[in-house]
């Protein structure tokens, strides 16, 4: 049994998944695995999408990479796509929401994306794609939409989620004793 909780925390790539895992570390001492960093190191890519200008992952190969881990417990799994990771793993699904366009894009812009991949992600954010697969890949309850369009909301989801934990890991002591 867990006696720390696997966290997703899901999103188009710019609605800051990246400064919550890093903020999220600091406040509850779980630990930010960065999907792309993993795939980088252990080589999980497959192939290039010249279109997209992105590389597409071997899902098999990265479960793999981060079986052992993460069936320990206490991990924030970064990464904009959720379907892929088992269920029996996932504690909680966290869906980072950026409603306002106009911020969105130019978040995007000032990574340099080029137009292709820009309108992609601004068309998957606007239609909440990811919000759609983590409600079907999970059970609901589990699932959580956070908005991440300023500043001071890094900071509210941030406590709000280490306050979870919290309990997550109260529950898991109290259980345990039974
Ligand atoms: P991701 O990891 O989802 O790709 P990120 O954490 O790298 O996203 O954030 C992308 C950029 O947007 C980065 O410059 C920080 C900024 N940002 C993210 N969330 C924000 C928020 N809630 N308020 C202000 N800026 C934010």
């Amino acid at each position: 049994m867990r006696t720390a909780p696997n966290i997703i925390i899901t999103g188009t790539p710019g609605v800051g998944k990246t400064v919550h895992c890093e903020q999220l570390a600091q406040d509850t001492g779980l630990r930010h695995l960065s999907i792309n960093k993993v795939a980088k190191d252990r080589d999980c890519f497959e192939s290039y999408d010249d279109e997209l200008g992105s590389w597409v992952i071997d899902e098999d190969k990265l479960l793999d990479a981060i079986e052992d881990q993460v069936l320990q417990g206490g991990y924030l799994i970064d990464w904009h796509a959720c379907d892929l990771f088992p269920k029996s793993w996932i504690d909680l699904v966290v869906v980072l929401r950026c409603p306002a366009t106009d911020v969105f894009h130019d978040r995007l812009a000032g990574r340099g994306y080029h137009e292709t991949k820009l309108q992609e992600n601004v068309d998957a954010e606007i239609f909440g794609v990811l919000l759609e697969e983590a409600k079907e890949a999970f059970d609901e309850e589990i699932v959580v939409e956070l908005n991440s369009e300023k500043d001071d909301e890094v900071e509210s989801n941030c406590e709000r989620i280490a306050t979870w934990v919290e309990s997550w890991k109260k529950n898991q002591a109290e259980n345990a004793d039974d």
